[in-house]
């Protein structure tokens, strides 16, 4: 079929089999379980990864922590000349890892291709960073001395991601983590394996054909296991997480236990608000890709919708009509805006969700089933009108649910976005500049990403990403996020040839 001939041909592109060893730390290997990936549009068996076990984990550790030794040696432009060139690589292969991600992981090509952009944004990103991993010199109160703050590399980093963002998340940390000076770990979600053997590869031929340890960019293929082996492993300093809520507090828990880093991108469950004097159309085009982009699985997807009550009867017969128009299918098929929920599970989740809402008071404005009759996991994009307190409301459904509520002052649709337990991201649409001021200061939204007249998805790389409360305090990508992946060392020089005491101590 059309369909099997694009999956060997991508595979191929990418160097992948449909057997594949899911343990890189120089070497490849895995003694592991074989996990399957399946296509989320078909139900195809696209491939297999055999997986990390215990003692590859404690194997591909030994390596990583002995290829951070070799690392960071290497001045840091010279690390980014490296990453550098595993940019060129990247955008060599964006089609086919593009494509690939709309394969295994289920959204749409467009969206698939722009995350393998993003990698690419972000490695651009890190190679001017790594010419500007600057300390600082501090006045010294004393004479004769100098004080001066260094940024030296944290060692080896574990990088959990999640199914949703195959590519980009990886991308974020792994960039800024190899020019700040560490080896990287990496494993990524079970069922999207292919995804991480593919993007270890085209970084493994780098360093390699650069001389370095292939174990810079070491792949621990796995499931819950080898995630909670990293997360209590004493030589891993940082855990990066991306995941849920539940999951991000077990690697908090575990990794505080031992008193090493975490940098935790957990649950979202972000709004918009809709303010009376909004450019409505801007608004209707934003929620559609907020809230049915990526079949609702983004962290940073639109879940409720706060709607002013003069303009609220129109927006929402705008919105129905334009979800109308939403064309539901193939990831890989032109037009198509909504993919497949990645499992079955998640199917069984909306579900669950539809059902709650119903029982909770709400009613389904439009769409709120299955779609029984195509192959895959397919769910109708869905709008509700329900209470803003209800229970379905407050918990994060990783699928396309947008839940409607009608709010009569401004203060209380801000009181109603910061009232839940996650705090990603958030987006006002207004053309009141006094309404703009207010939603970003002390006052307005309690979220990392605080948005006026853009979705509340589709971040750029250059700012620092993500959130405050149960979304984990975590920001990765720009602003001052590389710190995270650094030690900090406040050193004290004395050039004077005495030793007077800070806070004039005499002591003889
Ligand atoms: C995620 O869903 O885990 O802002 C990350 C966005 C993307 C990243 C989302 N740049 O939607």
């Amino acid at each position: 079929t059309p369909l099997a001939r694009t999956t060997s041909v991508t595979l191929k592109a990418l160097g992948l089999d449909s057997y594949n060893l899911g343990v890189y730390d120089g070497a490849w290997s895995g003694n592991g379980d074989v996990a399957e990936s399946i296509n989320p549009a078909t139900g195809e068996v696209l491939g297999a990864v055999q997986q990390a076990s215990a003692s590859d984990l404690d194997k591909t550790l030994q390596r990583a922590v002995k290829a951070a030794r070799v690392w960071r040696e290497v001045p840091a432009p010279k690390r980014g000349e490296i990453v550098r060139q595993m940019r060129n690589a990247l955008f060599a292969k964006i089609e086919p890892l593009g494509k690939l991600v709309a394969l295994e992981m289920g959204k749409i090509l467009p969206e698939g291709i722009g995350e393998v952009q993003e990698y690419i944004d972000i490695a651009d990103y890190a190679v001017g960073l790594s010419r500007m991993l600057n300390g600082s010199v501090i006045p010294s109160e004393r004479p004769g001395h100098m004080m001066m703050e260094v940024w030296n590399p944290l060692g080896v980093v574990g990088v959990i991601s999640a199914f949703n963002f195959p590519v980009a998340v990886y991308g974020w940390n792994s960039a800024i983590s190899l020019v700040c000076g560490n080896s990287v770990v990496w494993k990524g979600a079970p069922s999207t394996g292919l995804t991480s053997v593919a993007v270890t590869k085209i970084l493994a031929e780098v360093l390699e054909t650069n001389g370095l340890p292939g174990a810079i960019c070491s792949l621990a293929a796995g499931g819950a296991d080898i995630g909670q082996a990293i997360a209590q492993d004493r030589r891993v300093n940082l855990v990066s997480f991306t995941g849920s809520t539940n999951v991000g507090r077990k690697v908090a828990l575990a990794t505080q236990e031992r008193f090493g880093k975490s940098l935790l991108e957990l649950g979202g469950n972000n709004a918009i608000i809709v303010h009376r004097d909004a450019d409505i159309d801007l608004a209707v085009r934003s929620i559609l890709f907020a809230a049915v982009g990526t079949a609702g699985q983004r962290c940073t997807t639109t879940r409720r919708l706060f709607l002013h009550e003069e303009i609220h009867d129109d927006f929402i017969a705008r919105l129905i009509k334009a979800y109308g128009q939403i064309k539901v299918g193939n990831p890989l098929e032109a037009g198509v805006l909504c993919g497949p929920l990645h499992t079955r599970a998640a199917v069984g989740n909306f579900e669950q969700g539809i059902a709650d809402v119903k029982a909770q008071g709400g009613k389904i404005l439009h769409g709120g089933n299955v779609l029984r009759s195509l192959p895959g996991n397919f769910v109708e994009p869905t709008i509700t009108s329900i209470a803003h307190d209800a229970p379905v409301v407050h918990r994060e459904i990783f699928a396309p649910i947008l839940h409607t509520i009608k709010f009569a002052t401004i203060e209380q649709a801000v009181q109603w976005n910061n009232e839940v337990g996650q705090g990603l991201s958030s987006s006002l649409f207004t053309t009141s500049p006094e309404q703009m001021f207010r939603w970003v200061g002390p006052a307005g939204s309690d979220c990392g990403i605080v948005n006026i007249n853009i979705p509340t998805n589709g971040a750029e790389i250059g700012g620092a990403f993500g959130g405050e409360k149960e979304t984990g305090g975590g920001r990765e990508s720009g602003g001052t996020a590389w710190q995270q992946y650094m030690r900090r060392q406040t050193c004290t020089i004395n050039y004077s040839g005495s030793l007077p005491l800070a806070q004039g101590i005499k002591f003889e």
